[in-house]
């Protein structure tokens, strides 16, 4: 029972027990959802398949987005593990530590590439596979934040890919629609990840945040996993093209 009973998907970007995908993933378990995980490289390997276990799911092996081949042999595997699928979750995000700090106006050519590709790019490549995958509809959902929409600190070439993430979630909703595949982005406020702790200053970041939301406190892998099972639930069926802010209401104030 739940709300994604029968639901069958795909998460990407799970790191550790502190990732967004593992927050998402343990509620959309408990929704009654039937999971499958990728991981990046064998040194994550070892932390995901003891996760996946947890929740019953598949593991269909090493993604890294930059590898078109390795997006190919991820969804074959999903496709025999599970037939058909009705969701993929995207929380796929990288820039070079350094520049995540100091001004944007110093990145590199090479750094804004990587982080386009990487972080943007990759959730179309995405989207490209998963349509094969998804003859009744689906939902295909992205993490982003705040600092697409204004500046933050630090945030830097993550908030111009964020922006970019953002279109192509807009763009997308209205190539999908027509087959019923919505397509979505969750906003998070900031967490205490792995990638979260690479943006300069973050534990200011997350103090500021606690003092100044409306919620008075940070969000949580919980919350958002709660709002993404909804997202990914035919509840939101009305839904496409939308960022969703799970943020303790910060969107308002900053
Ligand atoms: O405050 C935060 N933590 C927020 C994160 C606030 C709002 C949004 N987000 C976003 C991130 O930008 C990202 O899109 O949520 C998404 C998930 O991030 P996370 O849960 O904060 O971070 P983490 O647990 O580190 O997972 C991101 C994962 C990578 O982990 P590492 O730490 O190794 O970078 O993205 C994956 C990888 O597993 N990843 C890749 N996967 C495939 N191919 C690649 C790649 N090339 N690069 C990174």
């Amino acid at each position: 029972s739940g709300i994604l009973a029968g639901k069958r998907g795909l998460i990407m970007g799970v790191a550790n027990n502190r990732s967004i995908a593992w927050g998402i993933a343990k509620a959309a378990r408990q929704q009654g959802a039937q999971l499958a995980f990728t991981y990046q490289g064998d040194a994550l390997k070892k932390r995901v398949e003891p996760l996946a276990k947890e929740l019953d799911a598949h593991v269909v092996g090493h993604c890294d987005v930059t590898d078109g081949a390795t997006i190919d042999a991820v969804f074959a595997q999903t496709e025999a593990a599970l037939g058909t699928i009705d969701f993929v979750v995207h929380a796929i995000a990288f820039s070079d530590k350094d520049e995540l700090t100091g001004r944007y106006v110093d990145t590199s050519e090479e750094n804004f590439t990587r982080s386009l590709a990487i972080s943007c790019y990759s959730f179309t490549a995405i989207a490209q596979r998963a349509e094969k995958l998804m003859p009744n509809g689906g939902s295909l959902l992205t993490l982003t934040y705040y600092g697409a929409e204004k500046w933050m600190p630090h945030y830097n070439v993550m908030g111009v890919a964020k922006a970019a993430l953002e279109a192509s979630v807009r763009y997308m909703a209205a190539d999908l629609g027509p087959q019923n595949i919505r397509v979505n982005a969750l906003s998070a406020g900031p967490i205490k990840t792995l990638a979260g702790s690479a943006i300069g200053d973050f534990r200011y970041i997350l103090k500021w945040n606690a003092y100044n939301s409306p919620l008075r406190r940070n969000t949580t892998i919980e919350e958002v996993g709660e709002t993404a099972a909804f997202l990914l639930s035919d509840m939101s069926r009305g839904i496409t093209g939308e960022t969703v802010h799970v943020d303790s209401g910060y969107h308002i104030v900053g």
